[in-house]
């Protein structure tokens, strides 16, 4: 992509109403717009990282055996008065009244809406287990929206519900979801440490939370110190196989988030305990039949008594990741984006493009890229070096590939590293082949 194509409205100036790093770095950056309090719009940087981690987030999914499925944003208030939850949920539910005087209300989560589906089509054990998902838009109407999208309204959720026999089989979801989880934070850069969690307006008996430690954080978090040097990544996961070991490896140690840690009761000596702030990435509930039961969705078992699904679900945030990735991924210049989740790969910077053999030899570089299959933005604009040095730094691509008049002359390019700041002067065909492998 050059950049005298692209839509990339950066801001010199810091914005007054950001008071966290990833939401001052996100506007400078041109990666979202707000369009009232916590609900933006997400502009081509910020949209192609959401895409970026939504493709890890199915991926991690897909491959723990769930299915996707879309379901609406709008919902009729009648399901959500079948499990009780339309008088609980109070203000944060946003009520819409349709042209027929009928209650709708846009989704804050999906537990009735999927309830419903499986109380029509599913009659027996013999469909069952059953793992669905979505990555939709949700809407709560919080009190305070704040940290840009960290906490907003309108937010992007990948949900999951699992549909179970007994209470060994959504253990058995359960457990799918968690092991999943660890994989999905790790391959975007993340360390996310299960905490055992209060269930909360979703209910149930058995919750994590996946928390990620940062300095901004919205909860007081407690760990064993430990978990700082665990590895999801380490081994390869057979979903078909017993997970439980690998639960109880990432539950073996203490973890808690505020509203569960007991400083009186607390197992952990204070030099292994990490005391820190911690911003909640996914939250996972088993919950049995909190809902089935109240809304009449039963199945039928092998000695034909029917008896309510055993149930649980699994969010994470996806528009929540990419502040809370730059949160744990930045410096005092802007961004610096894992790998896996950058929105370009490579930077390339062309630093006069009033010299021919500049541009030339950009061009040509711009061109292997991209036959190459490499996602490169191109600084093609008639600007200073600073201005273009300054912008590459604040959108955090993993490579700058800087082409300027007098190293074009002697052959060389330089090729910087932005998370090490490591630079190199070498020929264009040894950078590009770093950059390509
Ligand atoms: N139905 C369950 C699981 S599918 C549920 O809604 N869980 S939740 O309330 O914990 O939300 C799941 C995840 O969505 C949270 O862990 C958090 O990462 C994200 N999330 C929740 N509220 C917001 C918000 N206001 N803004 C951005 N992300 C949010």
């Amino acid at each position: 992509m050059r950049l005298t194509r692209y839509f990339l409205p950066t801001l010199k100036e810091t914005p007054t109403e950001a008071q966290i790093v990833s939401h001052r770095l996100m506007l400078r950056a041109g990666m979202i717009r707000q369009s009232s309090a916590g609900i933006y719009s997400w502009l081509p940087l910020g949209f192609n990282v959401l895409k970026k981690i939504e493709a890890i987030v199915r991926e991690e999914q897909n491959a723990a055996g769930a299915q996707e499925m879309l379901m609406p944003t709008i919902q009729p208030a009648d399901l959500w008065r079948e499990s009780g939850r339309y008088d609980d949920y109070g203000k944060e539910m946003l009520r819409i009244t349709d042209r027929h005087e009928r209650d709708m209300l846009y989704g804050p989560t999906n537990e009735e809406q999927i309830t419903e589906i499986f109380r029509a089509h599913v009659r027996s054990y013999k469909d069952l287990p059953k793992l669905l998902y979505h990555i939709q838009w949700k809407f709560r109407d919080e009190v305070r929206p704040r940290f840009g999208v960290m906490r907003g309204r309108e937010f992007l959720m990948k949900d999951a519900y699992s549909f179970d026999l007994d209470y060994e089989g959504a253990k058995r979801s359960y457990n799918r979801m968690f092991v999943s989880y660890l994989r999905t934070y790790a391959r975007m850069g993340l360390r996310a440490i299960p905490m055992a969690a209060e269930t909360g307006p979703i209910g149930g008996d058995l919750s994590h939370e996946f928390i990620i430690l940062a300095e901004t954080g919205e909860s007081q978090v407690y760990c064993h110190k430990s978990y700082l040097d665990y590895d999801a990544l380490a081994e390869e996961i057979d979903y078909e196989g017993d997970l439980q070991p690998i639960v109880d490896h990432w539950t073996a140690q203490y973890a808690a988030a505020d509203e569960k840690h007991d400083p009186a009761n607390c197992p952990v000596a204070k030099d292994d305990l990490v005391e820190a702030r911690g911003i909640e990435v996914g939250h996972i509930f088993y919950f049995g039949d909190k809902y089935s039961k109240p809304m009449g969705a039963e199945v039928t078992t092998a000695d034909d008594t029917a008896v309510p699904f055993e149930m649980g679900s699994y969010g994470i945030g996806v528009s929540r990741l990419v502040g809370a990735i730059i949160e744990a991924s930045h410096d005092d210049d802007g961004i610096i984006w894992p790998d896996a989740v950058a929105p370009f790969t490579v930077g390339l910077l062309n630093l006069r493009v009033s010299d021919d053999a500049c541009t030339a030899a950009c061009d040509d570089l711009y061109d292997k890229l991209r036959a190459a299959g490499v996602d490169v933005l191109y600084d093609d604009r008639d600007e200073g070096a600073g201005a273009k040095f300054a912008d590459m730094d604040l959108i955090g691509l993993p490579w700058q590939l800087v082409v300027g008049p007098r190293g074009v002359k002697a052959g060389t390019v330089e090729l910087k590293r932005r998370a090490s700041g490591e630079r190199e002067e070498l020929s264009a065909e040894a950078a590009l082949a770093q950059v390509i492998g």
